[in-house]
């Protein structure tokens, strides 16, 4: 039987990584055999280990940095998935700024553990809003270059580009992409799917368990562009616990949504925009571990100029909350902090809310990540 196959998946900022890894993993489970999924990021708290592990998903976190500097955790964590759990697919994202993973993560992986692991492709998501901003309309949607070049750099390293959220594109609009993509990045094979719709993930399933990684030469230099890019994005995480005055339940989905808003206006009166803020709320105390596991919010915002999306709401009125807010933001760490601590305020006010809060970070990229 071959090694164990382990994938990295990268892309930019909500572009769609952990939908993929989540559809693929629900695949891969019922078609190839036992999957996990390594969620990553930098800081702690994180939503979408918190909405993986909802999906049911075998999941594990390599939290505060990016496994390209933690390769001996990576492998750690590889061999306990592969051994304690039979895991036959494992794959991990990296934080939605990274780049590099293929020279540190795959390349050490194939020079020291070559018999232990197949190195499935290398995998950049691509969303089609972020695209427009390199495609010949070269659409301005409110980011700075220093993130169009990121985002052309993610997809320079890839060995397979997967052009996702093809539900929101005509068939016309899929077409233009995907050629736009061939010569973007020509030599790299390039898939259209929507995570979200689970269309193209039994094409994409077939691809990276029949193929393996190219390990293509691609060094970063870091001190450049790439420096540029990361001085440009703030990190911010939160979990909070609020709870009604009054002990009445009410709709938390509108505290939500009306929270999300009340940072969206203070990014836009500073001119500032946030790639992706995400919120993972679950209903009831902290002590309450577990439970009311089914009843959640899950919410995404990938701009300033873009609706909330909701992958779940609230199905009852809750008197209690507990809460996480993950900002990538484009936005100093200072002002960002108080535009969230702001907007926490309005709702608490508007809704009569008590809030605790138990846990916050906030770092700018060229503080902490590497
Ligand atoms: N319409 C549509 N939306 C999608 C699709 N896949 C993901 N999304 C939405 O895009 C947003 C970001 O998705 P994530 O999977 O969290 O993106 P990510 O790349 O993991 O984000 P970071 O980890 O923060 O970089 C969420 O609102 C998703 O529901 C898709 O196929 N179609
Ligand atoms: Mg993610």
């Amino acid at each position: 039987m071959d090694p164990m196959r382990f994938m990295v998946v990268s892309g930019f900022l909500g572009a769609g990584k952990t939908t993929t890894m989540i559809a693929l993993a629900e695949y891969l489970n019922e078609h190839f055999g036992e999957t996990a999924i390594i969620a990553n990021d930098l800081g702690a708290n994180l939503v979408d280990t918190n909405l993986t592990q909802t999906s049911g998903c075998n999941v594990v976190e390599i939290a505060s940095g990016c496994i390209c500097y933690q390769m001996d955790n990576v492998v750690d964590q590889l061999r306990r998935l592969r051994d304690r759990d039979g895991a036959q697919f494992v794959m991990s994202d990296i934080p939605g700024c990274g780049v590099g993973a293929l020279d540190h993560v795959y390349h050490t992986l194939a020079k020291a553990h070559a018999d232990q692991f197949t190195l499935a492709p290398f995998t950049v998501i691509t969303d089609p809003e972020r695209l427009r901003m390199i495609m010949p309309e070269k659409a301005d949607i409110n980011l700075p270059s220093e993130l169009v070049y990121l985002l052309k750099l993610q997809l320079e390293e890839a060995d397979l580009v997967v052009l996702n959220k093809c539900d929101l594109l005509s068939e016309e609009e899929i077409a233009r992409y995907l050629d736009f993509l061939k010569t973007a990045v020509p030599d790299i094979p390039v898939l259209a799917i929507s995570a979200r719709e689970r269309i193209g993930i039994a094409e994409l399933a077939d691809f990276i368990t029949a193929h393996t990684s190219s390990l293509k030469n691609f060094s970063v230099r870091y001190d450049g562009e790439f420096a540029e890019a990361e001085a440009k994005l703030t990190w911010y995480n939160r979990r909070a616990y609020l709870k009604t005055n009054s002990g009445a339940a009410i709709d938390m989905n509108a505290v939500l949504d009306d929270m999300i808003e009340a940072i969206r206006m203070g990014l836009i009166e500073r001119k500032r925009n946030v790639p992706h803020l995400k919120t993972f709320a679950i209903a009831g105390s902290e002590d309450a571990e577990g439970e009311g596991i089914d009843d959640f919010n899950k919410a995404s915002l990938i701009g300033v100029d873009y609706d909330t999306e909701y992958e779940r709401c609230f199905e009852h009125d809750q008197s209690s909350m507990r809460m996480i807010v993950n900002a990538r933001a484009v936005c100093e760490a200072r002002p960002l902090a108080r535009i969230i601590d702001d907007a926490l305020d309005e709702v608490c006010d508007r809704y009569g809310l008590d809030c605790q809060v138990f846990f916050t970070e906030c770092f700018g990229m060229m503080d902490e990540g590497r």
